[in-house]
Parts: structure tokens; C-alpha cells; sequence
């Protein structure tokens, strides 16, 4: 017998981690468009709506030579302390973006609370450069190689106790633009990459086994982490960074309803759709469905 889980639905309007302003519209611009509705239509335990704010928070001492640095770590502050509480309170937290950067604060505050946690990152992109290959300076583009422990910047700079993620439990689907010190890392760490080729030589299906098996060995818990730039931009245009030759919106509804049955998922992050580059909302409706269809799904 499965039960619905409590869903800490966190809110992060936070976009200086991406290039391009325009993802910190997104929590209010999908909840305008019935995000919240559907989700109340369709039975999901929203037990705690959190909508964060920045303001207020101390920066943490260290000092990032990247872009907004100051304010991206601020929010990581914010965002680590509510989802460490939803998850001491039993709750599933659910992270709505705002830019990849916030995976920072998602994951010290998860790491915080499960030692050993899998990841499964869903994204066109690794995420895994460091403040010293960083091409763009922006911070979206650091969060996994932050999480490894192989960046200066660390998880327990933004929250004392936050650990770090084990680069086998780290499994990529979707990466299609590598940035050549990212691909070296992946290589040097054995991490799991499952590109578009493989899942249409395996099918989804088998991608999202594997992938659960891999991330969730010896682990506590799984936390997915999606960027809506893993979608072929002409499904999902909407976003900072687009890159062709992307799942199909198909395969992301297979891929997140597998997931969300999976008992081994605890926690989850929605991120980078831009509702100012997109073509008639068409991102922001997809994305509400991905989301409509995640979290109904989800089970433990
Ligand atoms: C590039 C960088 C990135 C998301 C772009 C791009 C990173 N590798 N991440 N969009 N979500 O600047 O580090
Ligand atoms: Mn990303
Ligand atoms: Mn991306
Ligand atoms: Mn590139």
C-alpha cells in the first residue's frame, strides 16, 4: 500500500545564477497559470507553500570570483535552511526555480540531513565546472562540481553540516553540451552519463532503471534535480540556454513519472524555465504538466 507524501512546495524567485535574467518570473508566472490548481485537482498533499526571500540573509564568508556571487549564496543560505526543515519535518521538498544555481542550497540542505544522498540530474549540461573552468562566470554552471567537493566553493559553506555528494551516486541523463574540464571531471570521477543517443538506443524506461540503481546504491535517498533545458528546444524554447537535439517532452513524461514511483526519490527541483524567452507560454504549460505529473505520482 503506497501513501501520497507531504509535499513542502518551496518557491525560490531567484535567477542570477543564469545569464540571462527572466527564471526568477517563474514560481509566480507557473502559479499564475494554475500550477498550484492542478495540483490540488489532482489530489497532491501540498502540506507547507513557502515563497523565499533573500533579503536578510548573511553572505557567507567566502568570496567567489563569479557573477552575483553575494546574492546567489544568499539564497543558497535560504533555500538550504527550508528545505533541511521540510525534510526534519518528514516532508518531500519540492524546489521551484529560478536557475540551476539553487541546486546549491537544495543540496546542503539535504546533505545536511541524509549522509548518503543519490542524484539524478535530468539537464542538457553537466553543471560540473568549477569557479577556476567556469567560461560564463555564471553560477548555474557549478552546482555539481560544488556538491562533489571539488570546487572552493563547498555545500557547508552555505549550511554548517552539509555534506557532500559521492561521485558514483551522481548520474547524468540528458547532457549534450560538455564543457571540456566537465567532461575531464566525469571521466576522472566515473560519473554515470546517459546521453540522448542512449536513451533512444535503451529506451527511457531502462535509462530511469539504471539510473535509479546506480544513483541509489548504499544511499539513503534520491533527490532529482531537473532543468527543462534537457527538452529539445523546439518542445521547450523557453529557457536561458538552449541546446538542439534534446529529449522529447514524451520522454520527459516517462522519465519524471518513473521517477516519481520510485520509493528511493526524496526531494526534487524544477528549474530554469524563463517565461520571458518563451513562445506563448508553451514552456511554462509544459513544465506545469511535468510537474502535475510528478507529483501526483509520487509515492512512498
Ligand atoms: C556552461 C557554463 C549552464 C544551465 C547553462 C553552461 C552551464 N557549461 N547550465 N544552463 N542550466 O557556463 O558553465
Ligand atoms: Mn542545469
Ligand atoms: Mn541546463
Ligand atoms: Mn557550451
Amino acid at each position: 500500500m503506497t501513501r501520497k507524501p507531504r509535499i513542502s512546495l518551496i518557491s525560490a524567485p531567484f535567477g542570477l545564477g543564469a545569464g540571462r535574467a527572466g527564471s526568477e518570473q517563474a514560481p509566480d508566472y507557473l502559479i499564475q497559470l494554475g500550477l498550484t490548481s492542478r495540483l490540488l485537482q489532482l489530489g497532491c498533499n501540498i502540506d507547507e507553500m513557502r515563497k523565499l526571500d533573500r533579503s536578510g540573509m548573511a553572505a557567507p564568508s567566502i568570496q567567489v570570483p563569479m557573477n552575483h556571487a553575494v546574492e546567489v549564496l544568499k539564497m543558497g543560505v535560504a533555500l538550504a535552511e527550508a528545505v533541511e526543515t521540510a525534510v526534519t519535518a518528514g516532508r518531500f521538498p519540492f524546489v521551484l526555480g529560478g536557475d540551476h544555481s539553487l541546486a546549491m542550497g537544495t543540496l546542503a540542505g539535504l546533505t545536511a540531513r541524509h549522509r548518503k544522498l543519490g542524484v539524478i540530474w535530468i539537464d542538457a549540461h553537466a553543471d560540473m565546472n568549477t569557479e577556476s573552468t567556469s567560461p560564463s562566470g555564471n553560477m548555474h554552471g557549478i552546482p555539481l562540481a560544488v556538491a562533489l567537493g571539488r570546487a572552493q566553493l563547498s555545500l557547508s559553506h552555505l549550511l554548517p553540516g552539509a555534506g557532500t555528494v559521492a561521485p558514483g551516486n551522481i548520474v547524468l541523463i540528458g547532457a549534450r553540451d560538455l564543457d571540456p574540464p566537465e567532461e575531464a571531471l566525469i571521466w576522472a570521477e566515473g560519473i554515470t552519463c546517459y546521453g540522448v543517443a542512449d536513451i533512444r538506443r535503451q529506451g527511457m524506461a531502462s535509462i530511469v532503471a539504471q539510473a535509479l540503481n546506480q544513483a541509489g546504491l548504499g544511499m539513503d535517498g534520491i533527490h532529482l534535480s531537473f532543468d527543462i533545458d534537457s527538452i529539445d528546444p523546439s518542445e521547450a524554447p523557453g529557457t536561458g540556454t538552449p541546446v538542439q537535439r534534446g529529449l522529447t517532452a514524451d520522454e520527459a513524461r516517462e522519465a519524471l513519472r518513473l521517477l516519481a514511483s520510485s520509493a528511493a526519490l526524496c526531494s526534487a527541483e524544477f528549474v530554469e524555465v524563463n517565461p520571458l524567452l518563451d513562445r506563448n507560454d508553451q514552456t511554462s504549460k509544459l513544465a506545469i504538466e511535468l510537474i502535475a505529473l510528478f507529483l501526483s505520482n509520487l509515492a512512498i
